[in-house]
């Protein structure tokens, strides 16, 4: 890897939104590819912090702060990404279950997604089954994301697994769940498709999904 693209990875992993701003320009400015500074540079630094807080060697504001890094940088790359045709890795369309307005793992889980370079569309809190599948249909999602902190609002997550089983798009697009009162056990119950215990692993599982590859 260039001594700029660690030097990108570095400055995120320290949560140092300037600095990586400066250092993707200067990335820019030396005819460094986009897709190579964000895949070597921004990326690999969010795989980083991604690692270290399934491991709690990180916290969520170390995350958050990364996260807040790793935006300052995709902001220069995104024009440049766009013309030149940035790689879709995938889509998933994100929400906190209706009902619940606990949204801050779900802005992890979001900030992950993004991390591995997915398109992540964010419904945001108290979202209904209806609208988590209109969304999956007009984005042409992969994935429906959904996250619950109440016992009594995790319930929501039955009825996106049933809408989506019983609708055209069965077939293409996976649930996956999860939040502090979610388990594999209730995950095997309702037929979702897969449940994570966490923001990182739900990211990995997402792209896994995506690209197709085993997740086994
Ligand atoms: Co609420 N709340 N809250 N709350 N709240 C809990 C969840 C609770 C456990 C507190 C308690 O009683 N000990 C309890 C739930 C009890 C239960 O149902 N078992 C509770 C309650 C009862 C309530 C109210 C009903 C309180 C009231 O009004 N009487 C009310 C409900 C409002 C509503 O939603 N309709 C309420 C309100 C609130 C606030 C608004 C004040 C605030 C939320 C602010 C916000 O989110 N913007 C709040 C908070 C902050 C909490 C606690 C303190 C912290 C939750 C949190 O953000 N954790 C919480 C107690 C606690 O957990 N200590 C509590 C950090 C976050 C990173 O973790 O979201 O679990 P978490 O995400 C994790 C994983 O779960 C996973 O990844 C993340 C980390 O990697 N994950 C996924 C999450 N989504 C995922 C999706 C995936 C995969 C992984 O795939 C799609």
């Amino acid at each position: 890897m260039s001594a700029i693209l660690e030097e990108i990875s570095k400055f995120l992993q320290q949560g140092r939104a300037p600095a990586v701003k400066d250092a993707v320009n200067k990335a820019i400015e030396a005819g460094i590819p986009p897709q190579e500074i964000l895949d070597g540079g921004l990326l690999a630094g969010m795989n980083v912090i991604g690692e270290k807080f399934k491991l709690n060697q990180v916290f969520i504001p170390e995350v958050l702060i990364a996260a807040r890094a790793m935006n300052a940088g995709i902001d220069l790359l995104r024009p440049l990404l766009a013309s030149g045709g940035m790689e879709n890795k995938g889509t998933v369309v994100i929400g906190t279950v209706k009902g619940d307005l606990h949204d801050i793992g779900k802005n992890l889980v979001k900030m992950m997604l993004e991390g591995k370079g997915l398109k992540v569309i964010d419904l945001g809190v108290d979202v209904s089954a209806e609208k988590y599948l209109s969304a999956a249909e007009e984005h042409q999602a992969q994935i429906i994301a959904c996250s619950a902190l109440l016992t009594t609002t995790m319930n929501e997550m039955k009825n996106v697994v049933a809408l989506v089983k019983s609708s055209p798009l069965a077939d293409r697009v996976k649930v996956m769940i999860g939040g502090a009162p979610v388990t594999q056990a209730y995950c095997d119950t309702i037929g979702a498709d897969r449940y994570t215990p966490d923001a990182a692993t739900a990211a990995e599982v997402a792209l896994q999904l995506c690209v197709g590859r085993p997740n086994d």
